[in-house]
């Protein structure tokens, strides 16, 4: 059995070895008082069978002694159950999102993750909802399992005494890769959750994240495109290392290679290093942008994390959001297919057969067909697909904006 590290989760232990114990016990004593009826009422030492009728104790005590039993097994079930269900008030709120086929949680400062991240002997109320079938939020560490119903809120407590990482399944069958909705409950000290909370410890997948959003924050990409296309100025991926040839403000040119002090120099004074070809229009972040935000980006361009440990190559943002989102659970990027869903290389601009209820029809995958299928707002399906794919409606702009350019980018067929 997994260790006992939720205290409520000790009842639920305690209510099933008492539930176990008592079942091996009754069935010992029945198969024993079995077969010495066998032997004793054997037609050879009792050949005439005696015909009893009523007896007022052995009608009480088979009445009252099950009765008993059982209550006593519906109680210590009750009391397991109510500790369960008894959320402690002032608990840590985390709002658990089930869909096909994987787990978003998401924290009250908003932060988001796949895994759930917990600080330790804290208390934690989680919302659970799905976005579209039904799934079963499934923690054994915890004895925690609870469905997420569309529609309906529901809700489960879970707190651990131990420093650790616990799997975390989906346990309602929910489509073809309901096995992949595996993540982890990832229980830190207090302190290391707060850090992790605010940011400043970094996985991989929150530092692209950070300098992401820092560069959505503060509209570089109203100029800049990340999949190199020229924009109203270069774009930036793929930027570290490479010769740019510059103009420095009094007029002479040199070729230098893109590192961290000239990107971030680029940022704060873009004037004082300008790109040659290009007009001097980005607006200088000094002051604006502060220090530690520059170097997120600057690492970010450059594809480092803090600690200066390369992460995968730089990829177009929009790429970021379909892993968070899940999309990539159905939609490949390299024009294969999983047979789930269209893939998303070359869909942008090729021409589709849709279909709903017995109509077909005919149709180009331009930005708003592909904004409409996220939000799912249309109820046409392409062919040769089932209707699998749960809505994006609450997806923010920004997202949208970067699923699709991120679709755009991949080409079309033509
Ligand atoms: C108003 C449009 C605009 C905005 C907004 C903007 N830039 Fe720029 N950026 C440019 C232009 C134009 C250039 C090329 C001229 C130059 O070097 O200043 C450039 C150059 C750069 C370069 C050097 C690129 C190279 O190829 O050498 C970097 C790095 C850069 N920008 C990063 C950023 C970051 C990060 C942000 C957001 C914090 C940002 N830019 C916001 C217009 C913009
Ligand atoms: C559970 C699987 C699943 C997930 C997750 C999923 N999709 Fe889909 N998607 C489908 C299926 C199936 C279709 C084809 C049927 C239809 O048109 O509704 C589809 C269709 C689409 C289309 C229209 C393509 C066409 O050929 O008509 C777009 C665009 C799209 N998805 C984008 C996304 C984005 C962006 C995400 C993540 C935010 C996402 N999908 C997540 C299954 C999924
Ligand atoms: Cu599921």
């Amino acid at each position: 059995m997994y260790p006992q590290i939720f205290s409520a989760a000790k009842d639920v232990d305690r209510a099933f070895l008492i539930i176990l114990g008592f079942s091996v016990f009754i069935l010992v004593v029945v198969t024993i008082a079995m077969l010495w009826f066998l032997w004793r009422y054997n037609v050879k030492r009792s050949p005439v069978a005696a015909d009893i009728r009523g007896n007022f104790w052995a009608e009480v005590i088979w009445t009252v002694l099950p009765t008993i039993i059982v209550l006593g097994l519906f109680w210590t079930g009750w009391s397991s159950f109510k500790a369960m269900r008894t959320i402690p008030d002032g608990a840590m709120e985390v709002l658990v999102e089930g869909r096909m086929w994987s787990w978003k949680f998401t924290y009250a400062n908003g932060k988001t993750s796949q895994e759930l991240y917990a600080p330790v002997d804290t208390p934690l109320r989680l919302k659970l909802s799905s976005r579209d079938v039904i799934h079963s939020f499934y923690v054994p560490a915890m004895r925690v399992k609870w469905d997420l119903v569309p529609g309906m809120d529901t809700e489960v407590w879970i707190q651990s005494d131990t420093v650790g990482e616990y799997d975390i399944f989906c346990a309602e069958y929910c489509g073809l890769k309901h096995a992949d909705m595996i993540t982890l409950l990832k229980v830190l000290p207090a302190e290391d959750f707060q850090a992790w909370l605010d940011g400043s410890a970094e996985t991989e997948g929150d530092e692209i994240l950070r300098g992401l959003a820092l560069m959505e924050e503060y509209g570089c990409f109203d100029c800049h495109t990340m999949d190199g296309t020229d924009d109203v100025a270069p774009p930036l991926n793929g930027i570290a290392g490479k010769e740019r040839l510059i103009i420095l403000p009094d007029g002479a040119k040199r070729t230098i290679k893109a590192d961290s002090h000239y990107i971030k120099t680029s940022i704060m004074d873009p004037g004082a290093e300008l790109v040659d070809g290009w007009d001097d229009e980005m607006p200088p972040y000094e002051g604006d942008l502060s220090d530690e935000d520059a170097n997120v980006i600057v690492n970010y361009l450059l594809g480092k994390d803090e600690s200066g440990k390369p992460f995968k190559a730089l990829e177009h943002p929009g790429l970021h959001f379909a892993k968070v989102e899940g999309c990539l659970k159905c939609h490949t990027t390299d024009g294969t297919t999983t047979g789930r869903a269209p893939s998303f290389k070359g869909l942008y601009g090729s021409t589709i057969t849709v279909r709903k209820d017995n109509k077909e029809k005919m149709l180009t995958a331009d930005e708003e067909y592909i904004r409409q299928s996220i939000k799912h707002s249309t109820k046409w399906v392409a062919e040769g697909y089932v209707d699998s794919m749960p809505p994006y409606d609450d997806l923010n702009e920004e997202t949208i904006e970067g699923l699709i350019s991120f679709i755009k980018s991949l080409g079309g067929k033509d």
